[in-house]
């Protein structure tokens, strides 16, 4: 080991001596962590009519990855934020022991499952964050959540391609899954055959063709907008909600099948939940 450690030192100070340390300095700017999504006119359909529109988007940079439990983790380190996870002192957790969701005491972006449970690993995508609490992040970042139109031209790669999912047409290619999904049957009992019960690193099943990671699968990611109702929606439940795309762990397609390009939920803008994160845009 103390050989290893000496070999080391020696490499680095013969790079510094020639200046080949230079290549392993990171001068990584925050755009070079973002993909920039050439704009365009979207092809899509109207949740709410049905009906086939298009949309003009703007070119944007969207983040390659999902904000992680560490970077949050530094943001509320540097600003003392307080979740309203954990100003409400609980949050939503869905229990696979009882199969249905509940509010749990104590659980927040730290312990997305509750206190007595394990702890948030750093590269797995933060969760228990309200929209509100994405705002406070984004804006700190100097960014902004991507609309519900921009993340769908993301997810079909910046084209207007039919392909069910931002990969392809298939969940498994190869024998490999693309996506942190459930296998099994909602809610009573998940394979795991993906490899992972709940959420996953990010980044672990792989990009897009634009590069973006975890587009399809592992959590629910919030949008700026607001959901549109149908009149009968707003009767229901007249409280604002805000769109979240993308699926997650949770979705089993038999039931949820989220993780399609065009699939899409809404939940109220301080709600926290064990199944949605966020990810960061910026205008070029
Ligand atoms: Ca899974």
């Amino acid at each position: 080991m103390k050989k290893a450690c000496i070999n080391l030192l020696v490499f680095l100070l013969a790079a510094i001596g020639t200046g080949t340390l230079l290549s392993f300095q990171s001068d990584t700017t925050e755009n070079d962590l973002m993909v920039l999504v050439k704009g365009g006119l979207l092809k899509t359909v109207d949740p709410v009519t049905n009906k086939n529109i298009e949309v003009n988007i703007k070119p944007f940079l969207l983040d390659k990855n999902l904000v992680t439990v560490a970077e949050f983790e530094a943001f509320v380190y540097a600003t003392h934020y307080v979740t309203e996870a954990e100003n409400f002192g609980n949050a939503g957790v869905f229990d696979d022991v009882i199969h249905q969701w509940s509010l749990i005491d104590g659980a927040d972006f730290r312990y997305p499952f509750g206190r007595n449970k394990p702890k948030a690993e750093g590269n797995h995508p933060v969760t228990q964050v309200s929209w509100n609490d994405a705002i406070a992040y984004v804006q700190w970042k100097g960014k902004r959540l991507p609309t519900q139109w921009e993340w769908e031209l993301a997810a079909k790669n910046g084209e207007n391609s039919d392909q069910q999912y931002t990969w392809g047409e298939n969940l498994i290619v190869g024998g490999q899954y693309k996506a942190n999904t459930w296998q099994g049957s909602f809610p009573y009992y998940n394979t795991k055959e993906d490899g992972y019960a709940y959420t996953s690193p990010v980044g672990a099943f792989g990009k897009n063709k634009l590069g973006l990671t975890d587009m399809g699968g592992n959590v629910w990611q919030w949008c700026e907008d607001s959901i549109e109702p149908t009149p009968r929606e707003a009767e229901i439940d007249p409280s604002t909600r805000k769109v979240t795309r993308g699926g997650s762990f949770l979705c089993d397609p038999m039931v949820c099948h989220g993780f399609q390009v065009k699939g899409r939920a809404s939940s109220t803008p301080e709600s926290s939940m064990v199944h949605i994160g966020f990810r960061c845009a910026k205008n070029p």
